[in-house]
C-alpha cells in the first residue's frame, strides 16, 4: 500500500485562482479573505504540491503601480524560493475586466483585440520572466450570446491570427515556451468558440506554428459537452498535442463545477488516470478546480490534499489493474489474435483488396460470440469499490 504522498516527479500544480478562491458565485458575495500570492505559495507548500500556475492579474492587479508589481514578484521569488515550488505555466486574464465583455482576440471592436493583444505579450513576458513552459490560452469571452452578432467564421481566422502572432512573438524573443489551448462549450459566454478540445485540435492543424501549440483539455469542460474526457485526452495524446491538462470534476448536465478531482465520477477519473500513466504523460498535473463555497483554508488545504491523494490513489488503482490476473486473462481472452487475418491488413496492396473481397466469412459465428466486457467491468468495478 501506498502512502499517497505527493512528490515532485507527480508533477501536482495549482493555479494561484484555484486555492485562491474566494468563494464568490454569481449570487453570492466571498466566503473567504483573499491571501496574497505569496501567501498561496506557502499554502501549496504546505500541502506537498510540486508548482503553482497564474494568470496575470492573479500575480499582478490589473492597475497595479510599477512599485507595487516590483514588491509582488520580489514576495512572490521569494515564496518560490522558501517552498521549492516552481511556476510550469502562465496565462493571460481575457475575460475578468469588462472591456472584454465582447471578447478579446474575436471581439468586433479592433481597438478592443489590440488592447488584448498588447495584454497577451506583457503576460507572455511576465509567465517566462518566473520560468512558465507552457502558455494557456483559455478564450472564456471568445464566444456570442446572438450569432447576429458576429460572423463565426471571421471569429475563428481573428483566433487564427492572434495565436499566429504570438507564435512569432515567442519565436522572435527567443523564448522556450509551448501554448495551449483550453476548450469550454460555454459559460460564460452562451457560445464558447473551438467548443471542444476536438475542435481546438483541428484547429491547431490550421495555424503557421502548429508544432508550437497543443491542447489543454479540462475535465468539467468537456463534461459539459456531454463528452467521453479520456476519449478527448487520447485523441490529444496520439496527435502528440496533450501539452498540458486540467483535472476537476464536474456532474454531467451541469454548469462549470470546477470540483475536486474524481469527486463525482471516479470510475472515469480512473481510466483517465490510466491513460496518462500507461502512456507516460510527462506534463503538469494541473488541478483546476477549487474549494467549496462553504469552507475556510483548512477546508481549502482538504481540497488540494484531496485532488493528489485520489489521483494517487487511482494511479495506484491502475497499476493494481495491470497486476490483476483475472482481469489480464480476460483481457489477453478478449484481445486473442492468432493472425490469420493479418494478410488482409497493412498497407493497401491491389492484391490484398482482392483477397479479402474473396474471403468467406461466417458473420453469424462472429456476431455470436460473447465479449466478457460485462465481467470485465464489474471486475474494474470492484477493484474501485476496494474489495479486489
Ligand atoms: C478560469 C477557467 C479555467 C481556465 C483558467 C485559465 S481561468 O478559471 O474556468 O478553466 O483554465 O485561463
Ligand atoms: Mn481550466
Ligand atoms: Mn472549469
Amino acid at each position: 500500500m501506498a502512502d499517497y504522498v505527493p512528490k515532485p516527479e507527480h508533477k501536482f500544480t495549482f493555479g494561484l485562482w484555484t486555492v485562491g478562491s474566494v468563494g464568490r458565485d454569481p449570487f453570492g458575495a466571498p466566503t473567504r479573505e483573499p491571501l496574497s500570492p505569496a501567501d498561496l505559495v506557502y499554502l501549496l507548500g504546505e500541502v506537498g504540491a510540486y508548482g503553482v500556475n497564474f494568470h496575470d492579474n492573479d500575480l499582478i492587479p490589473i492597475d497595479a503601480t510599477p512599485a507595487e508589481r516590483k514588491q509582488i514578484i520580489t514576495d512572490f521569488r521569494k515564496a518560490l524560493e522558501n517552498t521549492g515550488l516552481v511556476v510550469p505555466m502562465a496565462t493571460t486574464n481575457l475575460f475578468y475586466d469588462p472591456v472584454f465583455k465582447d471578447g478579446a482576440f474575436t471581439a468586433n471592436d479592433p481597438r478592443v483585440r489590440a488592447y488584448a493583444f498588447q495584454k497577451t505579450l506583457h503576460a507572455i513576458d511576465l509567465g517566462v520572466e518566473l520560468g512558465a513552459k507552457i502558455y494557456v490560452f483559455w478564450g472564456g469571452r471568445e464566444g456570442t450570446e446572438t450569432d447576429a452578432a458576429k460572423d463565426p467564421v471571421t471569429a475563428i481566422k481573428r483566433t487564427r491570427e492572434a495565436m499566429n502572432y504570438f507564435c512569432e512573438y515567442a519565436i522572435d524573443q527567443g523564448y522556450d515556451i509551448k501554448f495551449a489551448l483550453e476548450a469550454k462549450p460555454n459559460e460564460p459566454r452562451g457560445d464558447i468558440y473551438n467548443a471542444t478540445t476536438g475542435h481546438m485540435l483541428a484547429f491547431i492543424e490550421t495555424l503557421d506554428h502548429s508544432e508550437m501549440v497543443g491542447v489543454n483539455p479540462e475535465v468539467a469542460h468537456e463534461h459539459m459537452a456531454g463528452l467521453n474526457f479520456t476519449h478527448g485526452v487520447a485523441q490529444a495524446l496520439d496527435a502528440g498535442k496533450l501539452f498540458h491538462i486540467d483535472l476537476n470534476d464536474q456532474a454531467f448536465g451541469r454548469y462549470d463545477q470546477d470540483f475536486r478531482f474524481a469527486m463525482v465520477n471516479i470510475k472515469s477519473a480512473f481510466f483517465l488516470v490510466k491513460l496518462l500513466e500507461d502512456y507516460g504523460y510527462n506534463g503538469s498535473r494541473h488541478f483546476d478546480a477549487h474549494a467549496f463555497r462553504t469552507e475556510d483554508y483548512d477546508g481549502v488545504r482538504d481540497f488540494a490534499r484531496g485532488c493528489m491523494r485520489s489521483y494517487l490513489i487511482l494511479k495506484e488503482k491502475a497499476e493494481q489493474f495491470r497486476q490483476d490476473r483475472e482481469i489480464q486473462a480476460l483481457l489477453a481472452e478478449i484481445n486473442q489474435d492468432d493472425g490469420a487475418m493479418d494478410q488482409f491488413f497493412g498497407d493497401f496492396t491491389k492484391e490484398k483488396a482482392s483477397a479479402l473481397k474473396a474471403h468467406p466469412f461466417d458473420r453469424v459465428a462472429l456476431a455470436g460470440r460473447g465479449l466478457k466486457y460485462e465481467k470485465l467491468d464489474q471486475l474494474v468495478i470492484e477493484l474501485l469499490l476496494g474489495v479486489r
